[in-house]
């Protein structure tokens, strides 16, 4: 009895754990984390944390203002160089691509020449617009981005939200570290 009651409360903790742990991470094995946090006219975070494995990265995606357009999505990169301190979002380049593969391209991530690193949205749908008081939520692995060669490393550049119309919205650096 008291075997199959410590199997109960294992099996609960096991699951609580489970669902607990897309918030904060805390017990991923890692070797890269970093983040985007946006605080202007959309606030939320990006949060990247390499697996243990290096064989992807698991992203979470959470915001809680700003995407206001209820029957639009938006579009959402890696763009080559960070904001700059006037805040201008037109001047971080382009895509971060280091195969070169161009921006507005549909994007195959089977075919590895045939997808941008930072094509966020490409590789992983775009975010919908939602009404106050709520969140938006999503959480996905991407095995195409990279941390450790300066070429194609995904610190110091920046995240750039676009309008639905294409546009630039908002931008935020990529730090390393964690975002609450
Ligand atoms: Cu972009």
């Amino acid at each position: 009895m008291n075997m199959l009651l410590s199997i109960l409360a294992l099996l609960l903790s096991f699951t609580l754990l489970t669902s607990s742990l897309p918030a904060d991470y805390s017990s991923y094995p890692s070797t890269h984390i970093a983040y985007a946090q946006f605080t202007g006219a959309v606030t939320g975070t990006i949060n990247f944390r390499e697996d243990g494995s290096k064989t992807f990265t698991n992203v979470i995606v959470q915001f809680y203002s700003g995407l206001t357009n209820l029957t639009g999505l938006y579009a959402y990169h890696i763009h080559q160089y960070p904001v700059p301190d006037s805040g201008d979002c037109t001047l971080t380049g382009g895509h971060l691509s280091p195969s070169g593969y161009p921006d507005g391209a549909p994007c195959d991530p089977a075919i590895a020449s045939a997808y941008q690193e930072g094509d966020l949205s490409g590789k992983h749908g775009k975010l919908p617009g939602f009404s106050s008081g709520q969140i938006l939520y999503r959480e996905y692995q991407d095995p195409y981005l990279k941390w450790e060669n300066p070429i194609d490393t995904i610190f110091g550049r920046s995240v750039v939200i676009h309008y639905p119309n294409g546009t630039r919205y908002a931008c935020a650096n990529i730090y390393a570290g964690y975002a609450h």
